[in-house]
């Protein structure tokens, strides 16, 4: 059952702990994966490295994909392996008190081209113009136009092909929408995602995630959103 709109203080303090063991379950994935490893591999790494730290699950299925796989909005992790050159998505949540956190980054392993380079860049400043939007009386169709319109600009509307965000709390999903046309404003204590993404079918992807505490610390991450180019 979802959780109310507004979230207390015990169960921000749930929430933050579910992005905390998120945060280093990252850094456990960027110091670990190498050639040759598949995305089922670190899918597995990523719940075993989740339980470990105390959550009580994920949030949902870990989304792990590597080049065209990020093409995939909701790709399943398969036996595809990991060769220089490619992007790697990774979307991934833990639940901890009961509470889900949300966070998706993509990055690079190996050198990449412009190409990928471009549509990160896009990406990356469309997420920024996001995060930068979300305050206390803010609009939730304001926020998606932020991200949107900049990549529209880009020339990669029609390749943005999901909504912004969604709030989060007991469910992954949950109230205010924060999509196209949505009337639903922000209030303190909610908590929301801002996660635009481009995706070139057979190609590549990049989607770029954060949860948000809105009218309290904000980004809940401590990762960057700066693009990391693993070369080893
Ligand atoms: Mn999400």
């Amino acid at each position: 059952m979802e959780s109310g709109v507004i979230k207390t203080e015990l169960e921000m303090r749930a929430m933050k702990r579910a992005a905390q063991i998120i945060d280093d379950t990252y850094d456990a994935v960027l110091e670990t994966i190498k050639e040759g490893d598949t995305e089922k591999e670190i899918a597995d790494f990523i719940e075993n490295f989740v339980l470990m730290q105390g959550a009580s699950g994920l949030s949902f299925d870990t989304i792990v994909a590597f080049g065209a796989g990020c093409a995939d909005i909701h790709h399943v992790p398969t036996d595809r392996k990991l060769e220089k050159g490619m992007l790697v998505m990774i979307d991934m949540g833990a639940v901890f008190e009961d509470y889900c956190s949300d966070f998706t980054r993509t990055f690079a392993f190996g050198e990449i081209n412009d190409k990928q380079r471009e549509i990160y860049d896009i990406v990356y400043r469309s997420q920024k113009l996001g995060v930068a939007a979300v305050k206390v009386g803010a609009i939730c169709g304001d926020i998606d136009k932020a991200c949107r319109d900049y990549i529209d600009e880009r020339g990669y509307g029609d390749k943005f092909i999901h909504t912004t965000g969604h709030g989060v709390g007991k469910v992954v999903h949950e109230a205010p929408r924060v999509a196209k046309g949505s009337e639903d404003v922000l209030e303190s204590g909610m908590v929301i995602t801002v996660e635009p993404g481009i995706y070139l079918p057979n190609e590549m992807g990049v989607r770029i995630e954060d949860m948000l505490f809105v009218g309290f610390e904000g980004v809940a991450s401590r990762h960057s959103t700066e693009l990391i180019v693993i070369n080893r």
